[in-house]
């Protein structure tokens, strides 16, 4: 149970909560536990307050739903701030303000901020507790949906408090809602600031500082701060990677088991791909999940690159998820769940857009309204989520918790790419592969940007999550591969989102992208062959296994693979245009590739490689 007295002598630790409590004021500090009771008592308070409505608990027992404010419903990257001491350390893909001038500005709004609320003390560990790849954090927040969210997120209370014993080596994360209370002022459903957020990082002394929100990934401060911005910083000085990737286990019909990492831009399919069910037709094949978000990659003592996934749960988006599109992510919401933002059904379950077929009669809307399958409303917020723990994931892996990681011997890099990018890939080097890594980027919508067909790049997936400059984090991760020398990991670039003549996609993609995981392994097991080309080493038509998928004829498969030089062209200045952007130096092997790209199109064993109709 959260408690007054805390349990720990940790001088540092007692230091800085004492002097956020006489920063921030609040009413009363309460170190969490981590306890099953403690969750539960915080939850019964909050559906007293009427943050949070419990669920029907025959239909998704012991799980909770809460309606954000409609101000906060999403991260922030306009008010995300890198405060290194030197601009050039956060780099141009970064928000910068001098760190002193940001403390200027903060501590004036976290002074007296929890006046009228509870100060928890939220202990927690990101990867499984005692793991040499896991670190320690500790979160201060007056809002006890983040208390819940953690439990849920993170291995969170007396266990990592344990683990951190008397050092001071903690990630030191402050959390306020940035809505003091009065005397006798009634609290609201979902207290946040409408005006004034903030989420910012001090990488050199591992802070983070967030006011005004208490939604996701700006206010449960182990996962896009810690996991991804602070700790790509911690890697880069230490030799080890934080990366948003997936990891997944491929177990063959032989039982031979490989780990693969996959890192995909928003709306890709990520949790799909991460919790994947291969056709029927590829039988003896079985995929596991280690993570849907976030990998941790260090050298293993043998030199191999190993990885943990730092979180405990997932933080899933619920519109689009069905048991058709991924029944691994409706089961592991079964049940110990918080939705956020998703409908509430008439029977006290919840629903969102596609869950099912057919849409129920009547809802309660995310906004608390009436809805009805014709009010031209959303039911769900499109970024609305569930907060579920990784142990009920039906296809989790069995060392998803094993302290040593996992060893890794794929790395996989995809964006939404309607042409040009083939529908899977090699890189020829690591070097070549960091390159795929770097410009991976996928083409805007209407609906997101209002520009149609402009490539947006982000890399690794990391633009929004890299703490430090990019040029430097590409440099580190040519350095990682040069380290782990023959023992890196096989680097594959692939594309779901090719679409056809009609501009209809291409590939049928869910499960069926295992089909490309079964080339992957091949490739690693040195079984799979595959053609050269300027781009990469690609699969044939008869280097895939199309049993169960016979509609995928040579022809379509040739519109999946072919390779445009003119387009190539296009892609290899953009990237170009993009590199320029960078202030520091990019790795000099870039060029040198785009070179390599640019001369295998121009001679004439490739012409006549691109040309052909069909490669069988
Ligand atoms: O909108 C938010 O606060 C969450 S964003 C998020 C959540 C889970 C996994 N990935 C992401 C992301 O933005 O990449
Ligand atoms: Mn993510």
């Amino acid at each position: 149970m959260a408690h007054k007295n805390p349990n720990t002598k940790n001088p540092h630790l007692l230091a800085w909560v004492s002097a956020m409590a006489d920063l921030c004021r609040p009413d009363q500090v309460l170190w969490c536990d981590g306890s099953e009771a403690e969750y539960d008592e915080l939850c019964g308070q909050m559906v007293a307050s009427g943050m949070l409505t419990k669920l029907n608990p025959v239909k998704r027992p012991n799980s909770y739903l809460a309606l954000s404010d409609a101000n906060d419903v999403a991260r922030v990257e306009d008010r995300t701030f890198i405060c290194s001491e030197d601009k050039s350390a956060a780099g141009a893909t970064n928000n910068w303000m001098d760190p002193d001038l940001m403390r200027e500005t903060l501590n004036p709004l976290f002074r007296g901020c929890m006046a009228g609320r509870t100060m928890y003390v939220i202990p927690f560990s990101m990867g499984p507790l005692g793991s040499p790849i896991s670190q320690i954090g500790v979160e201060i927040s007056d809002s006890p949906y983040v208390v819940v969210n953690m439990r849920i997120m993170t291995r969170m209370g007396e266990g990592a408090l344990r683990v951190l014993g008397d050092s001071p080596d903690f990630v030191r994360c402050v959390h306020t809602v940035g809505m003091p209370l009065a005397p006798e002022q009634k609290d609201v459903r979902w207290p946040c600031n409408k005006e004034t957020k903030y989420i910012v990082h001090y990488p050199e002394t591992r802070e983070i500082w967030s006011y005004g929100s208490g939604y996701g990934g700006n206010a449960l401060l182990g996962k896009k701060c810690f996991a991804l911005r602070i700790a790509s910083t911690m890697g880069r000085d230490e030799g080890w990677l934080a990366e948003h990737m997936l990891i997944l286990g491929v177990e063959t019909p032989k039982g031979e088991k490989h780990y693969v990492t996959a890192a995909f831009p928003s709306a890709c399919g990520k949790t799909n791909f991460a919790m994947l069910i291969p056709p029927k037709a590829m039988s003896g094949w079985k995929i596991s999940t280690i993570g849907d978000d976030i990998a941790w990659i260090k050298p293993g003592p043998d030199g191999r690159l190993r990885a943990i996934n730092p979180e405990a749960g997932f933080f899933g988006v619920a519109p689009g998820t069905s048991f058709k599109t991924n029944p691994n992510a409706m089961q592991s919401a079964r049940a110990n769940t918080i939705f956020t933002n998703v409908a509430l059904t008439e029977d006290g379950d919840v629903w969102w857009e596609e869950m099912t077929e057919t849409p129920p009669a009547r809802l309660t809307d995310w906004t608390g309204q009436e809805w009805t399958p014709d009010c031209g409303r959303k039911a769900a917020h499109p970024n609305a989520r569930f907060t579920a723990p990784a142990s009920q994931c039906p296809c989790i892996d069995k060392d998803w918790e094993n302290p040593a990681g996992v060893p890794i011997s794929a790395m996989i890099f995809g964006g939404r790419r309607p042409d040009t990018i083939p529908l899977a890939y090699q890189a020829k080097t690591w070097e070549h592969g960091v390159f795929i890594a770097a410009t991976t980027g996928s083409e805007t919508t209407a609906a997101a940007t209002g520009q149609v067909g402009v490539v947006r790049r982000d890399p690794m997936a990391m633009l929004p999550f890299c703490g430090y400059n990019m040029d430097s984090y590409f440099n580190h991760w040519v350095k990682v591969g040069e380290k782990a020398g023959a023992k890196a990991p096989l680097i594959f670039g692939v594309n779901w989102f090719r679409k056809d003549a009609e501009g209809k996609y291409a590939w049928p993609g869910f499960g069926e992208n295992a089909r490309i995981l079964e080339w992957i392994v091949g490739r690693i097991e040195g079984t799979a062959s595959g053609v050269e080309t300027p781009v990469g080493t690609m699969p044939e038509y008869k280097d895939l296994s199309w049993l169960g998928l016979e509609s995928m004829t040579p022809e379509k498969f040739q519109q999946l693979t072919s390779l445009d030089p003119m387009k190539w062209a296009a892609e290899v200045s953009s990237s170009a245009e993009f590199f320029a952007k960078f202030d520091g130096p990019i790795p000099t092997s870039f060029a040198g590739i785009q070179q390599e790209i640019l001369k295998g199109f121009s001679t004439d064993e490739t012409k006549k490689e691109t040309r052909s109709e069909v490669r069988i």
